[in-house]
């Protein structure tokens, strides 16, 4: 399988094939399976700008519908990331006069609202009306659109040039990256910065997270493949910092060409990268070679202690648990239900699978033997919270980086 890279027209190879996948946050009602929505999970590098993406796009408004799942600020430790976020930039970039800060998806509102309530002017770009609608109780404004060029222009137009634009988790999502940055580069004044972070490609490859694969990832950023992506934009890549949220995930700050001193930061992270074959098709094949072990370890797991009579159930239910059910072929039958603390999922259905998805209640509830932690990228702050479990003798199943058992 090829494809034209949307960033530069070079040719994208297929080298992670992980077959037919429903949409990663989709999670039907039960009786809304009948005409689920599948698509074939391919991801390729592009051999001129390295951009991994993938190779089939699912348009996007079939992605962030009316009642998108997913609560940014889910979690205590995410809570306080995007809080410290908010004030790293009131105190460093928002102290001009009267400045202006746009964030794109901006979700929940858990990272403006803390912009809001300093009296800062800023704009959230968010299409998906229920999260929209909760970030405006937190008194976040927001634009109910998609974010591209056209959108840069009227923003600018309307409210002036921003200082501060921000992504977390979404600029990776959008298939119209090219749009994205030309906008970008239409809506940031010349002092501004463009910041946001992202799952890293390197941790990815590092930890066979093969299960950050899905719909929504458009794309895998590598330092590599934004620094190209910003200069064919009129944008440079002046900073890059590896973060542990969403188990790796990498800050990039973007400036106009030449406004900003580039951090050494940026080399060495790219020197790393040439050492780790980031830029190398071969790496990616490799890659998965490893999922498909983690594939064959995970199941002989399951099935061995299902086999031997033993209680599994899922815990957390994040978009990532479609992709490894689904290419683990893990349904109901093995793990009767997983719980996760999101309201909107609960009574809903893991896509493709089946498996029900429950409040956290019926896991204290009734402890299982094992747990299989989907969520293992919050595994310190939900260990902590189900201490009760292990000290009852209960066990967690990990797959990440390989298939153990804590
Ligand atoms: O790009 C994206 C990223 C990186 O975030 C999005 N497409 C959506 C999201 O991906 P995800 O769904 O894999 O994110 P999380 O944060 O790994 O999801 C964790 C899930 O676990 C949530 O549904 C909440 C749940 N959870 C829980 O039930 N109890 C989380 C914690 C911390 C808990 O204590
Ligand atoms: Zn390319």
């Amino acid at each position: 399988m090829h494809n034209p890279c949307r960033i530069c027209g070079g040719t994208v190879k297929g080298s992670i094939d992980l077959g037919r996948h429903p949409r990663g946050n989709a999670f039907p009602r039960p009786g809304e399976t009948a005409d689920e929505f599948f698509y074939r999970l391919v991801v390729g590098m592009c051999d001129v700008c390295t951009m991994v993406q993938l190779l089939e796009d699912i348009p996007q408004e079939v992605r962030y519908h009316d009642e998108y799942p997913y609560h940014a600020s889910g979690s205590a430790i995410h809570r306080r990331h995007f809080e410290e976020i908010a004030q790293g930039f009131l105190d460093t970039e928002l102290t001009g006069p009267d400045p202006f800060a746009v964030e794109i998806g901006s979700n929940d509102g858990v990272m403006l609202a803390r912009i809001a309530r300093a009296g800062v002017r800023h704009l959230g770009v968010e299409p998906s009306r229920q999260v929209a609608e909760m970030s405006r109780a937190k008194g976040v404004r927001v634009l109910p659109e998609f974010f591209d060029e056209g959108t840069a222009e009227r923003i600018r137009a309307e409210h002036g040039p921003a200082d501060v634009m921000f992504g977390a988790n979404v600029i990776a999502h959008i298939s119209h990256l090219a749009s994205v940055l030309r906008g970008a580069a239409l809506l940031l004044a010349r002092t501004g910065v463009f910041v946001f972070e992202e799952p890293y490609l390197g941790s990815v490859v590092e930890k066979t997270a093969f299960d950050i694969l899905y719909d929504e990832h458009s794309f895998v950023f590598s330092v590599r493949a934004i620094q190209a992506a910003a200069e064919r934009f009129g944008l440079e890549l002046v900073d890059a910092r590896l973060m542990e949220i969403h188990g790796g995930s990498m800050r990039y700050t973007l400036a106009p060409a030449g406004a900003r001193p580039v951090s050494p930061r940026v080399g060495e992270l790219l020197e790393k990268e040439a050492a780790q074959g980031l830029g190398e098709h071969a790496t990616l094949e490799e890659f998965a070679r490893r999922a498909r072990t983690v594939r064959d370890d995970l199941t002989a797991l399951v099935r061995d202690l299902h086999a031997q009579g033993k209680r599994i159930v899922g815990y957390g239910a994040p978009a990532k648990i479609t992709t490894v059910t689904n290419y683990c072929g893990i349904g109901p039958d093995l793990i009767p239900f997983v719980c996760d603390s999101t309201p909107s999922k609960q009574g809903r259905l893991v896509a493709g699978t089946h498996i029900p998805v429950r409040a956290p209640e019926a896991f204290s509830a009734d402890h299982p033997d094992y747990a299989l932690l989907f969520a293992w990228n919050h595994a310190e702050e939900i260990m902590a919270k189900e201490r009760e479990f292990a000290e009852r003798g209960g066990r967690w199943i990990l797959y990440v980086p390989d298939v153990h058992i804590v």
